[in-house]
């Protein structure tokens, strides 16, 4: 027998072991000597040492997954919205104080250091970020889960704010740090992309394919918080087949020859900044097929290590499609069982349509993905085949079940008819799954009731829900510090991994002592805050103003332009009576607009506008200011969400699927001001109607006024307060050297049919607005609801949410360690 492999493992609390550890990185992988390292070196050196803690618990993970032969996930995403890694890390180790003492010894800051590190920022918003939230719970909860994306060269986009407008710059984020990943150049697949479609009697062959590109893997070890699961994310990086193209080198045409080569690995260069409308782009039906076609040959490759057999697929391995961007693993994995695995098409489907589920994130129609049969059809010719096949064979079924029903028939389509053909991917999506998921109770009712209406009609029982959640250990352990140490000494540290536990706390707001903590705590937050908008805006903001917040993707549904007719509100209210007693506030945006959304983009201009007016007009004072943080990313989250008093959470009912952002902020302690919309719904039930603040209306209502006619003019003229602020807008009040600037959004409301019904919510808004300033006046009662608030997340946690996708969808069991 040979003797077994020794390592030199480093204890991870061993302050003297890691400072050797880092010193030795710096020297034997960074190649400095320590006098002469730069701060980058030492965050390497850093990064480095923190890797090879986990590559011990990330490979007893893998082969305890291996020998228990468990059932897999397979999380396909376009988005991972991942944000720092290395803090993340410490914290699931355990390892902060060791190493921030080791650092410390060695004469470097841990703060300075761990905020070098830049974001990756490998996603849009919401759904971005619920993916990365979804891997830190499987690895906590030891679901033998795996993340499948693309590893962008570059990211989301960074915002500047140039007089006013948003300019985007591009995000070069691997330029820096890479992360906690590894490159593994040996895991590398042909994708095929073009050509024909030819047949050998019934058996199809895909050939003459060009434009042939590789996918090179690399992998990225996702820690789970406190236990030695440790699962992986891989996202595939595009590398032409041929390094360059010789015979042009050597005719001297070097520039085409690289020329082809940079064509091809474009295919993974930039993330699609835009997260509401589809735009049909073939670069984008490329990156969609890219990163599947790696996935499933990966996945496959995988279960064929330990299975010969690929009849027990379904039983061992789930793929889980995020919204319907990587549907095409659908076609693709008919095709390789079919073309490739000689299945019949019987059995193909029976597996196909076992291993996939998918999730819904929007139900707005100018978000769904539809591609022109034409454009996809000279991309994917065979993979159009076998959606026309699964097809005819779907409307075979509904035929059975509904005789005669044409109509049916032609709704459930997977192709759309009129006008342009096109291939519907949610309904792809929903006829090759098992099961299919809204991601709140709202949105999930909502889902089949109009955008699968007919659908739902032929599969009854696919539909179900599963409310989104947030991992608590970045949005509360990691970013709110102040409060989470506060909560420990209340209640203890488990509720990072039970966060039902909170709600221990709601029998302390009878604790004078505990109540001022919290106040404590939250002003803390506040000062953090503030100091962060003089050192980067100049401006001075007052923490104990009332903090009033809404950050996310700027778009007409979120309706940032009704926060903002309500700021203009009270501007005009101070002007008109500048001694009354008013609740000083502090009204803080960030977000960022799709490069090619006119009118989110000058919303955002708008913003910047009212703050130079109100924050310059020395008759207001610290009365009001309006902030717009340049760049929101998911670090700049981390400090603006424990800083705020009041959630801006005001969507039209009916149109945010669920939101999380309203999650992180009520269990940083924030107050909600919402609409009856996606998981605001769940969030009043789990606080309590009294603690959250809800005006507007309903979904029904917002339906009824739809259909039996909304006349935002008719509001306009008889509120004389909603009238002088858009007339501010329409006459150049804010934008005195364009007068005409702002006459577009004047009109959208008041003539252009106002589609998301700000106008109908004002009063109501404006209204609660004045609630919310009456309870700040009591700091203790508002404390109190904010406790209530923090206390009642417990369901809200993504550790949840992933459970209930184990049991309901996945049937996966946690590994045994
Ligand atoms: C094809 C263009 C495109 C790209 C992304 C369309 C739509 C998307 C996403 C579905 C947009 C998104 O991020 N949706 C958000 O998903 C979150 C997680 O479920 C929800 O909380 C948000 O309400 C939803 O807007």
């Amino acid at each position: 027998m040979s003797m077994p492999f020794q390592y030199d493992v480093t204890d991870h609390q061993d302050v003297q072991a890691i400072k050797k550890a880092i010193a030795n990185k710096l020297m034997y992988a960074i190649g400095k000597d320590p006098i002469a390292a730069q701060p980058k070196d030492w965050l390497d050196a850093t990064f480095l040492t923190v890797r090879d803690q986990m590559v011990e618990r990330w490979m007893q993970t893998t082969r305890a997954q291996y020998s228990q032969d468990l059932k897999r996930v397979y999380y396909l995403s376009m988005e991972f919205l991942i944000g720092r890694a290395l803090s993340n890390a410490l914290l699931a180790l355990d390892m902060e104080d060791t190493v921030r003492t080791a650092l410390d010894e060695m004469g470097i800051d841990y703060d300075d250091l761990v905020h070098m590190e830049p974001d990756a920022a490998l996603g849009n918003g919401g759904l971005g970020r619920l993916a990365a939230c979804f891997l830190d719970s499987m690895a906590t909860l030891g679901i033998p889960g795996m993340g499948y994306g693309i590893r962008y060269q570059f990211g989301m986009f960074k915002q500047r704010i140039i007089e006013g407008r948003q300019v985007e710059v591009p995000d070069t984020w691997l330029g820096s740090v890479n992360i906690l990943d590894f490159p593994r150049d040996e895991v590398c697949y042909r994708v095929r992309f073009g050509g024909r479609v030819d047949m050998d009697g019934k058996k199809a062959r895909w050939v003459d394919t060009h434009n042939d590109v590789l996918a090179v893997a690399h992998d990225v070890i996702i820690p789970g918080y406190d236990t030695t699961a440790t699962n992986t994310l891989r996202l595939w990086t595009a590398r032409s087949t041929r390094e360059i193209n010789l015979s042009k080198f050597n005719e001297g045409d070097y520039f085409s020859a690289v020329a082809e080569k940079n064509l091809s690995e474009n295919v993974s260069r930039v993330l699609y900044p835009d997260d509401s409308t589809y735009s049909g782009k073939e670069l984008r039906l490329r990156q969609e097929y890219f990163f599947v076609a790696a996935s499933i040959q990966d996945i496959l490759h995988r279960h064929r290590m330990t299975h010969d057999t690929l009849d027990n697929l379904a039983d061992k391995v789930s793929i889980h499609l995020n919204d319907t961007h990587p549907v095409l693993a659908i076609p693709e994995l008919m095709r390789v069982l079919i073309d490739e695995a000689d299945c019949e098409w019987e059995k193909a489907w029976a597996i196909t349509s076992k291993v996939f589920s998918y999730t819904n994130h929007t139900l707005m129609s100018e978000a769904l993905e539809t591609w022109p049969v034409d454009m996809f059809g000279h991309l994917l010719p065979r993979h159009l085949k076998i959606i026309f096949d699964i097809n005819e064979m779907f409307l075979k079924e509904v035929e059975e079940k509904f005789p005669g029903d044409l109509a049916l028939q032609r709704s459930v389509s997977l192709i759309e008819e009129h006008g342009e053909r096109k291939v519907r991917m949610a309904y792809l999506a929903v006829v090759a799954s098992h099961k299919v998921n809204g991601v709140s109770a709202l949105h999930s009712d909502l889902m089949v009731e109009s955008i699968f209406a007919d659908l739902a009609k032929v599969f009854p029982d696919r539909f179900t829900n599963v409310t989104n959640g947030v991992t608590p250990r970045r949005w509360l352990a990691l970013a709110n510090p102040s409060l989470s140490g506060l909560i420990d000494r209340e209640i203890g540290q488990t509720w990072r991994v039970r966060l039902n536990e909170l709600a221990e706390l709601k029998s302390h707001i009878d604790f004078p002592k505990f109540v001022q903590d919290f106040r404590e705590a939250k002003h803390a937050n506040k000062e953090r805050l503030a100091k962060y908008v003089a050192r980067n805006l100049g401006g001075v903001i007052n923490p104990d103003a009332l903090f009033d917040v809404q950050v996310k993707r700027i778009h007409e549904y979120k309706r940032q332009l009704l926060n903002v007719l309500h700021v203009i509100t009270r501007y005009n209210r101070i002007l008109r009576d500048p001694d009354a007693k008013i609740q000083p506030r502090v009204v803080v945006f960030a977000g960022k607009a799709a490069s090619a959304y006119r009118m989110a983009k000058l919303v955002i201009q708008l913003i910047n506008d009212i703050g130079v007016k109100i924050n310059n007009d020395s008759r207001v004072g610290d009365k009001l200011k309006v902030v717009f943080l340049p760049n929101y990313s998911v670090s700049l989250a981390e400090v603006i969400i424990p800083a705020a008093d009041l959630s801006e959470q005001i969507s039209t009912a009916g149109t945010e699927a669920s939101g999380t952002g309203n999650m992180k902020f009520a269990l940083n302690g924030a107050l909600t001001i919402g609409t009856l919309d996606g998981a605001n719904v769940e969030m009043r039930e789990a606080v309590g109607a009294e603690n959250i603040f809800i005006f507007g209306n309903t979904t029904e209502q917002v339906n009824a006024l739809r259909s039996n006619g909304y006349n935002p003019r008719a509001i306009y003229e008889s509120n004389s307060e909603l009238r002088e602020v858009l007339n501010q807008l329409a006459n150049g009040f804010f934008s005195p050297h364009e007068p005409e600037r702002y006459r577009v959004i004047f009109d959208t409301l008041v003539n252009w049919g106002d589609h998301y019904q700000l106008l109908a919510d004002y009063e109501s808004y404006v209204a609660t607005q004045d609630k919310v300033d009456a309870l700040y006046a009591k700091p203790d009662e508002w404390a109190k609801k904010a406790i209530l608030n923090v206390a009642g997340m417990g369901h809200f946690s993504s550790d949840r949410t992933i459970a209930e996708y184990a049991e309901k969808i996945w049937h996966t069991k946690p590994v045994q360690l």
